[in-house]
């Protein structure tokens, strides 16, 4: 499903601003078949949650409705309807009048339905959607609904930030023409100074294809004919970190010699490689710098905002970083975009985060409760098929983007239990059938170290996500630097393979401040991860480092979290804690050097 995008054969009207919003409370029954009866209005994108003061909002569990009528433009008249939805955290259901037209699963993913059917250009229609945010054993992420004595319905769940709801993406209505370009993909290698682009294009209908490929001043660089084939661009400019160059793919669909369909594709001519220990992007070692992100922000929750996205990459750019990770689930299109147009490495994450009973809310279980379960105690069969359509659509969605540089299918899942290698080998296999092209790793827990990990003979990079001196050795920055290093050799020493510190930090309580090493002030979390850094400087296969967490993040309530996860090394509201300027001395020292 390709991003909606406006061209001369296909236009776009924005869905986002003020719905009609309502709670499903048991008593709204229907909504889609009259208008919603209600007083509530709720801003698209946004999580609901933090919008309305009354907690029965904010806590619910279950369905909640959006509805907003909607005008198709006139002159759409004869073009193809769509209506797309960016995400619907968790299950959406999208109903034109009465009918129901789309069912989503998986919160983090892109969906949409053909509507030409049910409306007419000119005039107006109901919209309404439905989205559910309850997590089950079976869903990606995981979680439980319990139904208390009193009735109630409380939400747990394992992975360590707030369970954000709604629609907290762009909605669009999109016009495409019947015989359209339905998908494109594109593969690029570099041979000598000569840019090599291999693409695909799929046609919904009987087209015939063209393509030509223009640079950033405009110019066509190669062209083509036909749904596949391969472009040679000489002297080709490449897609670099921090260097980004974009070319354009325009493709066409063609019936008797007329353009029925244009589509424009970013293309970043670049390659990627792990050799032995190092990993390659355009055939130079690259050290990863930066973050463990999340989309979250005061208010709107996990809604998209694209002042916040500026500001988070002017921040990343000030920090003298050059990559994040898309912790703990994909993130919105907007995002990618913007990573592709700055040269912002990623890796990028599905959703699947908590597979994992061992842990309670990212705490390993010295805390006790979560416990010990196994991981075959209910990851079974129902969640590796949502898994499986977690990665599917991942990889589809995101295929193309230059800044993408591997896929993560896991983060910190049970890979300690017996099963949980045939749970992932497939899955890792379907990863490299749907891209050849990009590493597959997953990110390991603490609790499997080499000797006990049974998929990371599966991943091409080993992601380490690592608390020595916080969870483990807190307090203690003798002990952690020392615990830190043997693990790390033992993992050397056993695969060999580049390393990634994916996570690692300390909660810290912005101006807070001690002259002993005292967890929970801003000079703990620098020295923390100076301690870390001087181990890393050590090991010869470690290819990168992504402090937990870029900002400061909410969470679930817990006695273990203060108004969240305070490992930012900026405050939710993005200012730097003493860490930040520390890391910037750093990274910007290591941009010179590597
Ligand atoms: C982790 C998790 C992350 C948590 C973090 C923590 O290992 O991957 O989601 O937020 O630990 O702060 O405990």
């Amino acid at each position: 499903m390709l991003t909606p995008k406006i061209t001369a054969t296909r236009e776009l009207v924005s869905l986002n601003g003020l719905w009609d919003f309502a709670v499903d409370d048991g008593k709204v029954t229907a909504p889609w078949t009259g208008r919603l009866g209600t007083r509530l209005q709720a801003p698209v994108p946004a999580s609901y949650n933090d919008l309305f003061t009354d907690p029965s909002i904010r806590d619910h569990v279950g369905w909640v409705w959006y509805q907003r009528t909607v005008r198709v433009p006139r002159g759409w008249a004869g073009e193809r309807v769509i209506v797309r939805v960016d995400a619907a955290t968790h299950h959406g259901v999208v109903y034109v009048n009465d009918q129901k037209v789309a069912e989503h699963e998986g919160g983090y993913l892109p969906f949409e339905a053909d509507v030409t059917d049910l409306v007419d250009a000119g005039a107006e229609f109901r919209l309404t959607i439905g989205v559910d945010n309850r997590l089950t054993p079976d869903t990606i992420p995981p979680g439980t609904v319990t139904v208390r004595s009193d009735g109630r319905a409380t939400q747990t769940y394992m992975h360590d930030f707030y369970n954000y709801a709604g629609l907290a993406r762009s909605v669009w209505l999109a016009s495409r023409p019947a015989v359209h370009v339905a998908d494109v993909t594109v593969v690029t290698d570099i041979d000598g100074a000569t840019g090599v682009v291999d693409y695909r294009v799929a046609v919904e209908g009987d087209a015939d294809v063209r393509v030509r490929l223009i640079d950033e001043d405009g110019r066509e660089v190669a062209a083509s004919a036909g749904a596949s084939g391969v472009l040679r661009v000489a002297d080709a400019h490449l897609w670099q970190p921090g260097a980004a160059y974009l070319y354009r793919l325009d493709v066409e669909a063609v019936v008797d010699g007329a353009v029925v369909d244009e589509y424009p594709q970013t293309v970043g001519i670049r390659t990627v490689a792990v050799d032995g220990g190092r990993f390659l992007i355009n055939g130079a070692p690259f050290y990863f710098t930066g973050f463990g992100k999340h989309e979250d922000s005061a208010v709107r929750g996990k809604g998209h905002d694209d002042a916040y996205l500026v500001h988070d990459f002017q921040l990343i750019e000030w920090i003298g970083a050059n990559s994040f990770r898309t912790s703990h689930y994909p993130y919105a299109e907007e995002v990618m975009d913007f990573a592709d147009r700055h040269g912002i490495v990623v890796i990028d994450e599905t959703a699947a985060v908590g597979l994992n009973k061992k842990i309670g809310g990212g705490i390993a279980d010295m805390l006790g409760g979560a416990g010990d379960k196994d991981f075959a105690d209910g990851f079974g069969p129902a969640m590796q098929d949502a898994h499986r359509r977690e990665i599917r659509g991942l990889i589809a969605r995101d295929k193309n983007h230059p800044c993408v540089v591997m896929w993560s299918i896991a983060n910190e899942p049970d890979t300690m239990s017996e099963g949980t290698d045939t749970y992932f080998e497939p899955l890792f296999a379907l990863a490299r059938e749907l891209d050849p092209t990009r590493p597959v790793t997953f990110v390991n827990v603490m609790m499997a170290p080499p000797n006990v990990c049974r998929v990371s003979k599966f991943a091409d990079v080993l992601c380490l996500n690592r608390y020595y001196g916080w969870y483990v050795d807190g307090g203690d920055l003798v002990a952690a630097e020392e615990h830190l290093e043997q693990e790390l050799r033992g993992w050397e020493q056993m695969y060999g393979k580049p390393m990634i510190m994916t996570e690692y930090g300390a909660d810290t309580i912005a101006g807070y401040h001690s002259v002993w090493d005292q967890p929970w002030t801003e000079e703990y979390q620098a020295k923390m991860l100076d301690v870390y850094h001087r181990v890393f400087d050590r090991v010869e296969t470690m290819v990168g480092e992504q402090v937990w967490n870029f900002a400061d993040f909410q969470t679930s309530s817990g006695f273990f979290r203060v108004d969240g996860n305070k490992k930012g090394v900026f405050t939710r509201d993005r200012k730097p804690k003493a860490a930040a300027h520390a890391l910037r001395a750093r990274w910007t020292a290591l941009k010179g050097a590597r």
